[in-house]
């Protein structure tokens, strides 16, 4: 994977940054195998479009459905590791003052890769939670056959993936905390997402209010790049390894920094 030119400024003011945000989103997982939220109509879930199976009607309407899809997206995600993207922002953490990853991605893989400091807007998949009470249990999914629906250990209610659905509020904690950190930070990356999901979609723009350094790392355009002091045209993988390893030289030559 051919790395695109890193101008000489990002990797300055990356090398000076107290606080660095990245924003990231599925696109950061591609490389790891499971398919962004927009491209996941693969095969089986082609006539499906994600915007009408993760909604709490949805779930009501057909939550055998709503749990066929949730359990075909765990067995990509329970197949997947963390990948070249994800292993430099455990570097970038290593080297930095302050490193806080705000995502958008269900996947729990910036946990998994070694990231300390992360902000699951959206929940994560492989958890699940009472549709009543709304308490988290773990991995209720075990002994259940496919076709049983998991219950609430507790009060017999439907189980629900623990993920924030459209037209849901976000996790209050988690999306002030996002909030803080972007208002606060001197650089923000914006890793592998669309920029087309509110509330998320809009914390960039309290970056670039506050005039803080911003890039985005994306094959394509977005709504945000317009915003943007920087775009860096390619994958994650082909940006945030040499990115972390020209900004912090020592680190260069890692297994992890190809
Ligand atoms: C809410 C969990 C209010 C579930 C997800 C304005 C303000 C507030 C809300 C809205 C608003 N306008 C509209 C809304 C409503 C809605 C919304 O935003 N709709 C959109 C579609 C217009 N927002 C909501 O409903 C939110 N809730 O606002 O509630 C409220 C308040 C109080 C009380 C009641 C209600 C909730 C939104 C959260 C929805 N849940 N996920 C699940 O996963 O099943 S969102 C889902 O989309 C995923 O989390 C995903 O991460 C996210 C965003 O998508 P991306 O991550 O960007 O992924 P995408 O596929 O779109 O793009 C991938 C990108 O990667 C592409 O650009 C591609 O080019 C790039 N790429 C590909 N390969 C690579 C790469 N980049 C780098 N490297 C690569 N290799």
């Amino acid at each position: 994977m051919t790395s695109p030119t890193i101008p000489d400024s990002l990797i300055r003011s990356l090398r000076e940054a107290q606080h660095v945000v990245v924003l990231t989103g599925a696109g950061i997982s591609a490389e790891s195998g499971i398919p962004t939220f927009r491209d996941a109509q693969t095969g089986l879930w082609a006539q499906y479009d994600p915007e009408d199976l993760a909604t709490p009607q949805a779930f009501r309407r057909n939550p055998q459905l709503v749990w066929e899809w949730y359990r075909w997206r765990r067995s990509l995600v329970e197949k997947a590791s963390p990948n070249a993207a994800h292993r430099a922002l455990v570097h970038m953490e290593q080297k930095a003052p302050r490193l806080t990853i705000v995502t958008q991605n269900v996947d729990g893989l910036h946990k998994q890769a070694g990231s300390s400091e992360v902000l699951e807007l959206h929940g994560n998949i492989m958890r699940a939670r009472c549709s009543v009470e709304n308490a988290s249990v773990d991995s209720p999914d075990r002994g259940g056959s496919d076709d049983e629906l998991p219950h609430c250990p507790t009060c017999g209610a439907l189980l629900r993936p623990d993920v924030v659905w459209f037209g849901e509020p976000l996790p209050t904690e988690a999306l002030n905390a996002a909030t803080a950190a972007i208002g606060a930070c001197d650089l923000l990356l914006c890793v592998g997402t669309s920029g087309l999901v509110h509330p998320a979609a809009s914390l960039p723009l309290l970056a670039v209010e506050r005039g803080a350094i911003t890039a985005e790392i994306n094959p394509q355009k977005t709504p945000l790049s317009q915003w943007m002091d920087y775009e860096l045209r390619a994958p994650a993988g082909a940006v945030l390894p040499p990115l972390v390893a020209h900004t912090w030289p020592d680190l260069a030559g890692d297994e992890a920094l190809p």
